[in-house]
């Protein structure tokens, strides 16, 4: 087991280190390692050049598969580990594997042979989990990496947590980025799948499975370790033939396509790579959907359903169609819309999802029509706000067949927004983003998993303040636990039937929802709803929101998702306490601990049943 400190050491050379192996002899020289620890001008040359060409839309896109449950699991979990598991027994097991494996991002050399890479079940991204409310599961999830020294992807650690993104989890299963394993353990993750507060109004969609491992989820999430979440209920019931009359019947099966956009950067051998002296955030210069460059997917003439996610690490896009009707929003990251909007653009920061129909009926028969990435964005600071050419594009969709027939449907009607009740508020904090000292910090500091920064009363409802402190860097800010309402905006009110809109860097304004006429309310750039687990700092931005905490105990986090700001360090621990306990912190943990966590949900390795050390 390696101890905190090692690792931390281990993170200050990564890159250093892993340069300096590979180079053998000449390394050994004093001055060439210098050149490398601490590159006088900049970056060194190896991480400054171009990857290597590869031609657009020639790779199919790869699509994840379902992941099927398994009938037991040996040792079986145990029940002391979670928090309700009682009252939320598992309906379905599940086992998932990170493994190191070759993937091919493309068909071309030098991409051809593959790039070292992780991910679950020998792919990434890893399976997509269908889960449905009312249907509590667990997942079993291995840590099958090879160890440091052995593991072939050097610039990410193989010690892995793995966070439920924008999941209603309780602490143990949630992923906290201090909840590490090891190369031969496993850790338990119980999903209950109960909206927030048991209120159907906080429902949630499409999340997002991704690596959250203390100081290396950056690194870990690029090398591949993230995967697809859907949450079914009755009415997003997964059954575009579904003859309940509650059921919505959106495009299901093979037409409800999940698609990660990553921007990678590659060695000149096809092997991605990594750049450890960037602070500031990585930019690849390969977009890539589900790990493929620039694939095409062939389409029938009818209605899809894309779950689209802005995998990171730092990069913000703003999406269009090369041609044809605009969007259909369904969702703004994991909650349903209360109705379909039509968009020309779509805004997602890093982390941010959209649900959207596409309707190929509205092509010709071997048309294609591309997806786009218009937003300039020449560091990992954040995005200048301004459009650029596209280039090829992201995704090239190709219309192949007509369709045999398409009972999808897409309802007028889709969630009730959760209400704000601003007499169950019991505190106010702020939070400000900053950079200092060479890091980004929040609130003047950075993370440390043993300082709480806030004690928050279990069944109250908090306002908080998030503040960008930087007028030439973005923050898209990431809260674990529960989906958010916007109060306020740079100051100004938001109401709760408003939606978020941009033309540009801090032109940003409100249009109304609600619209009863027969036609979709249309928005020229869609950059989310009233309720999101994502705030969207642009330079000098303050954005307002209220929570409610409700159902679990115990600790969470809140950062930036620039995942690279995340690692250095832009992120606080706050904690979930009994009520009348409640605090302002910081205060150091175990004040907080709640009582409950008996063993760790991963009490042992695959080998024996011994408990972890303490770490
Ligand atoms: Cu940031």
């Amino acid at each position: 087991m390696l101890k905190r400190r090692e690792i931390l050491a281990m993170a200050v050379g990564a890159g250093g280190a892993v340069l300096l192996e590979r180079r053998g002899a000449a390394a050994t020289d004093p001055h060439d390692q210098l050149r490398f620890l601490c590159p006088p001008d900049g970056e060194p040359p190896e991480l400054a050049t171009a990857s290597p060409e590869a031609r657009a839309f020639v790779t199919p896109l790869y699509v994840p598969p379902v992941l099927q449950p398994v009938a037991t699991l040996d040792p079986p979990p145990d029940p002391r580990a979670h928090q309700r598991y009682d009252e939320y027994p598992p309906k379905k097991l599940y086992e998932t594997f990170e493994q190191e494996f070759c993937w091919q991002y493309h068909v071309d050399e030098p991409y051809k042979s593959g790039s070292l890479s992780w991910g679950f079940n020998g792919a990434t991204p890893g399976p997509v989990i269908h889960a449905r409310y009312g249907e509590p599961i667990l997942v079993r999830r291995h840590n099958q990496l090879p160890p440091v020294g052995v593991s072939q992807v050097s610039f990410a650690l193989p010690s892995t947590t793995q966070h439920l993104h924008n999941g209603h989890t309780a602490s143990e299963s949630d992923g906290e980025p201090q909840d590490w394993i090891d190369p031969g353990e496993f850790w338990d993750h119980h999903y209950p799948n109960f909206p927030a507060g048991n209120d159907p109004r906080q429902k949630l969609t499409t999340l997002w499975y991704h690596d959250h491992r203390m100081d290396f989820t950056a690194t870990n999430v690029y090398a591949g370790l993230d995967g697809f979440y859907f949450l079914f209920d009755e009415e997003d019931s997964g059954d575009e033939n579904d003859p309940d009359p509650k059921a919505w019947r959106l495009p299901s099966g093979k037409y409800d396509v999940p698609l990660i956009l990553h921007d990678v950067l590659f060695q000149t051998n096809g092997q991605v790579r990594w750049n450890p002296f960037n602070t500031d955030g990585i930019l690849g210069d390969r977009f890539t959907v589900n790990r493929t460059i620039q694939p095409f997917f062939e389409v029938e003439r009818r209605k899809y359903r894309f779950r689209i996610v802005n995998g990171g690490p730092s990069r913000f896009y703003k999406l269009k169609l090369s041609s044809g009707p605009p969007f259909i929003v369904l969702t703004g990251d994991g909650n349903f819309l209360p109705e379909p909007i039509d968009a020309d653009a779509i805004y997602l920061s890093v982390a941010q999802r959209v649900d959207v129909i596409l309707d190929f009926s509205k092509y010709d028969l071997h048309e294609t029509v591309t997806l786009l990435n218009v937003l300039e964005q020449s560091n990992g600071k954040g995005p200048s706000g301004r459009e650029i050419h596209p280039g090829d594009g992201i995704l090239q969709f190709r219309v192949v067949a007509d369709a045999k027939n398409d009972p999808s449907q897409i309802p007028k009607r889709l969630r009730p927004r959760p209400p704000i009740d601003l007499s169950k508020v019991r505190a106010q904090r702020t939070w400000t983003f900053d950079y200092d000292g060479g890091l980004w910090t929040v609130n003047g500091k950075v993370f440390d998993p043993n300082r709480v920064d806030a004690g928050v009363e279990q069944g109250t409802a908090e306002i908080w303040t998030f503040r960008n402190a930087g007028n030439s860097w973005s923050h898209p800010v990431h809260c674990h636990f529960v989906e958010f309402l916007i109060l306020e905006i740079n100051g100004r009110p938001y109401a709760p039937s408003y939606l978020q809109t941009a033309g540009g860097l801090h032109d940003v304004f409100e249009a109304k929802l609600d619209v009863t006429d027969a036609r979709r309310p249309h928005v020229d750039t869609f950059m989310g709803g009233p309720r999101r687990d994502v705030a969207t700092l642009l330079p000098g931005d303050e954005i307002k929101v209220y929570f409610e905490f409700n159902d679990f105990l115990g600790k969470y986090v809140m950062h930036c998702h620039n995942v690279v700001h995340e690692d250095h360090s832009m992120m606080v621990r706050w904690d979930i306490v009994e009520p009348g306990r409640g605090f302002v912190g910081p205060r150091p943990a175990g004040d907080s601990e709640p009582p409950h966590l008996e063993p760790r949900p991963g009490t042992g390795t695959q080998q024996d049943d011994t408990e972890n050390p303490d770490r």
